[in-house]
């Protein structure tokens, strides 16, 4: 059946449907877009080898709700239903990103965010996106990993005219597939201005095992000249690396309950591959961008490689209490503004002395514009030791800075550890836990607070 008239039949049956209810026409429709469902529904109803067994075990179930992902310092994109179809507006413009405390960027993203804000459905859903361009130039937006009709891939010239600045576009597809995709613009350049967000498809029938916690994370790579704010989207060396539009210390902290299964899913759209690192528990690798993973597929690891343009979906069991660590695993992903710092050291120290390479840093560490920053120790005669400094000006104190209700309980200077791509798994008992939640829901989450700041 060609794509007009496969979305005739849809239309046909949310319209037809309308008092049914939103199950029922996803019902209608799934049916009558998979073979195989309607096949099933069939078989049930006239060729059941179990004789007549209830109605409720004939007919397939509507779909198993759900367990929304959240994608920490990103908000969901927001949508209306109408006549059974889910209606999203995005909006791609330029974005002020404050990344952390000292640097704000100017990306660009969709509505007011970079990444743009997460778009969650579920499989058997139709939806259409009502796009509008606010960007200075054309764009489009491609719906990565999705099974879409040609029309709907939004690949410039091929698939459809590149939509001018102050244009609308509407794009209307059926999600059939489950899994972790995302949407981006298909510019390379916009790619790296940060045009990028999560489109999650949560399956029909509920993976198993369920999961109790589902966190989501996109990682990016920024290119930020000192003293600028414009990223080089031609660059093939980055200083600033985030998790969802922020670099640690700034990125907050995951929450979840001991005893129970997390789930997380990392994307990437970037220039680099990214080991991501998870301390203290091992995983196994659930999904792809292409979707759930076969059991049988599952291993134990704790470090697993985000390439350009995949996702990786990963589970475990939240067994030990304790803030873990998840990080990019990368020497230089780890670490804010590294051009700064390696540029003097790398020209400077080779003819200078070691005073003088220490005193860069002193400097730099100070130019900091905040109080508060503590350093670790160093030895008395650190100046005399090859190789000193490494780490100890790069290590910066800002808990204050930084703190929301997700660090609320964090060691004194935990801030200190942290830079780039890096966060934490906090794993709290459950009275932590309920404590936490109340504090979130009495403060507002970070991504709250900059949303309502922000509109
Ligand atoms: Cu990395």
């Amino acid at each position: 059946m060609d794509g007009t008239r496969r979305r005739f039949f849809q239309d046909a049956a949310f319209f037809g449907a309308g008092f049914l209810g939103l199950q029922e026409a996803l019902r209608a429709s799934t049916a009558q877009d998979d073979p195989q469902t309607a096949r099933r529904i069939e078989q049930g109803r006239h060729h059941s080898p179990y004789g007549h067994p209830k109605k409720k075990e004939v007919l397939p179930a509507g779909p198993d709700p759900y367990l929304p992902m959240i994608t920490p310092d990103l908000a969901d994109l927001p949508h209306e239903m109408e006549g059974g179809v889910k209606v999203f507006k995005l909006v791609a413009e330029p974005v002020k990103r404050k990344i952390a405390p000292f640097k704000t960027i100017d990306a660009w993203g969709y509505n007011g965010s970079c990444p743009g804000p997460t778009i969650q459905v579920q499989q058997g859903e139709r939806v259409r996106i009502i796009f509008e361009n606010r960007l200075p130039e054309s764009t489009s937006i491609h719906w990565h990993g999705l099974e879409v009709p040609i029309e709907q891939d939004g690949v410039p010239w091929i698939s459809q005219k590149p939509i001018a600045p102050g244009e609308k576009y509407i794009y209307e597809f059926t999600v059939h597939q489950e899994g972790t995709f995302f949407y981006h613009s298909h510019g390379a350049m916009q790619e790296m201005m940060g045009m990028i967000g999560f489109f999650v498809a949560h399956p029909e029938k509920s993976y198993k095992p369920r999961a109790d916690h589902d966190f989501g994370v996109i990682l990016q790579e920024w290119a930020v000249l000192p003293n600028n704010t414009v990223p080089n989207s031609a660059a093939m060396e980055f200083n600033w690396l985030t998790f969802n539009g922020m670099s640690a210390p700034a990125i907050t902290p995951m929450i979840a309950k001991l005893g129970s299964r997390v789930r997380l899913r990392i994307i990437n759209m970037g220039m680099d591959h990214h080991p991501i690192h998870l301390h203290g528990n091992q995983f196994v690798v659930t999904g792809t961008e292409g979707g759930r993973a076969p059991e049988s597929t599952w291993y134990p690891m704790n470090t697993v490689l985000v390439g350009v343009a995949q996702a990786r979906v990963v589970e475990f069991d939240a067994k030990y209490p304790g803030s873990w660590m998840i990080h990019c695993h990368l020497p230089h992903h780890m670490m804010n503004n590294m051009m700064d710092l390696l540029r003097d050291r790398a020209i400077e120290t080779a003819s200078a002395t070691d005073a003088k390479a220490l005193s860069q840093m002193e400097t730099l560490a100070e130019s900091v514009p905040f109080e508060h920053v503590h350093h670790s120790a160093i030895a008395e005669n650190a100046n005399s030791v090859p190789g000193f400094p490494q780490d100890a000006f790069m290590e910066m104190g800002m808990d204050e800075a930084v703190a929301k209700p997700e660090t609320h309980g964090l060691p004194p200077n935990w801030s200190a550890g942290m830079m780039g791509m890096m966060t934490l798994v906090r794993v709290l008992t459950d009275h932590q836990y309920e404590e936490m939640m109340q504090r979130i829901k009495s403060t507002g989450t970070a991504e709250q607070k900059e949303h309502a700041h922000g509109s």
